[in-house]
């Protein structure tokens, strides 16, 4: 198949998500082009049958605000029209769905029959699909599309309570893992770059929003360390780093935590942490958490959206209401503090990424629903 997949550049499991099905569609033979304004942090390589395609975004002095969907659509119809795509994949439904909407409005019946998929990730229906102004444009880009994806069953419930999305209807195809990249196989030298021989690692990824509650990880390491020598080590950047550093400063463990800003090669340091820690007040899915278990270590995470659909309370790490940070300490002291523990529930984990969310067994699953989507009539 063609296929075009249009995403986020950015640090984000969208951008992620896309970049790492483009690269195993690639692999698998597809033709694929991945369109961005920017190179996707995780496309690590041009290879055979992977191409990326720059958005053009116009500076005209008139422009205030450059029409990057407008040039978007642009880009994707004359990718589609000169590769002859068979399908655009959207991930994220502002803007990318309705950008392209608009290409296939341009260019079908005109030679050209692409369909338009879009894959829901979470913030765009969650955040952005609430803002009063994006509201009716999140709606109209799922109806139009000829098939919608959700990266949970829980998603797609948030979804359909909250949009009206006419006969619409959204497949749960979850997010997939690596399972050869992200590992056990822990590099001694870099841990021993994060922490000293006798620290635990506390270990947390994210974007550094509001929604990621950063600060519950500064609080809740703060408790759990009381008993046990151990390291935070915070990964990413993002609007709430200062905060998160400014309390380390006012609980006193400033000095017990790296942060280590952003770093692409994420698979090099996960194995070495001891606890994956993400308290957020919403996780569609949670991928980062997902890359942490197939490195076999245990998670402590909010139950909140497609999280317990992902870690297993109890059984690949331990779940607690967002906010929760006295009963997120405790867990994660069980953990730093019980070896034996730590590593049933790291090897539990590792065995749930690989025989339910490798990329080996989802990858299929893709191939089969853009399968049945071309076979369908195209919407208009
Ligand atoms: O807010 C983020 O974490 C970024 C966001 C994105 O769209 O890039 O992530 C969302 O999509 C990921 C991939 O499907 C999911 O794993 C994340 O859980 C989801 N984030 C939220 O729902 C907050």
């Amino acid at each position: 198949m063609k296929i075009g997949i249009v995403c986020y550049p950015t640090h984000g499991g969208s951008g992620v998500v896309a970049t790492e099905l483009g690269a195993a569609l690639a692999e698998n033979g597809h033709s694929v082009h991945i369109i961005s304004y920017a190179i996707p942090f995780r496309f690590d390589s041009f290879r055979k049958n992977l191409t990326y395609h720059e958005v053009e975004v116009s500076a005209y002095p008139l422009f205030r605000y450059p029409p990057y969907d407008l040039a978007l659509a642009g880009t994707i119809m004359e990718v589609a029209e000169q590769h002859g795509l068979d399908i655009l994949h959207a991930h994220y439904a502002i803007p990318h769905a309705i950008s392209g909407h608009l290409a296939r409005e341009m260019l079908n019946g005109d030679g050209t029959n692409v369909r338009l998929i879009t894959t829901l990730h979470g913030t765009d229906i969650t955040i952005i699909g609430q803002q009063r102004i994006f509201q009716r444009i999140t709606k109209f880009g799922i109806r139009k599309s000829d098939g919608v994806t959700s990266v949970s069953n829980e998603l797609k419930e948030r979804v359909i309570e909250t949009i009206d999305c006419g006969a619409q209807d959204i497949e749960v195809i979850p997010n997939f893992v690596d399972t050869q990249r992200f590992t056990t196989d822990c590099c001694p030298d870099k841990r021993g770059h994060l922490a000293a021989p006798d620290e635990k690692i506390v270990m947390h990824v994210s974007n550094f929003r509001e929604v990621k509650r950063p600060q519950d990880v500064i609080k809740a390491f703060e408790i759990a360390s009381r008993q046990k020598k151990a390291r935070l080590v915070m990964i990413g950047d993002g609007p709430d780093m200062g905060a998160c550093k400014e309390l380390a400063r006012e609980l006193g463990v400033f000095d017990r935590c790296t942060f280590a800003g952003t770093y692409d090669a994420i698979w090099e340091l996960l194995p070495q942490a001891d606890v994956f820690f993400l308290p957020s007040e919403y996780e569609s899915f949670g991928l980062s958490a997902l890359e942490a278990m197939a490195c076999a270590v245990p998670v402590v995470a909010s139950n909140t959206g497609g999280l317990p659909e992902v870690v297993e309370d109890g059984v690949s790490g331990f779940l607690h209401k967002p906010g929760d940070t006295a009963a997120m300490a405790e867990s994660i002291r069980k953990l730093i503090t019980n070896e034996p523990l730590a590593k049933k529930m790291g090897e539990a984990a590792r065995e749930t990424a690989v025989s339910r969310f490798r990329r080996e067994a989802l990858l299929p699953v893709w191939e089969a629903y853009y399968e049945r989507i071309m076979s369908q009539p195209a919407k208009s």
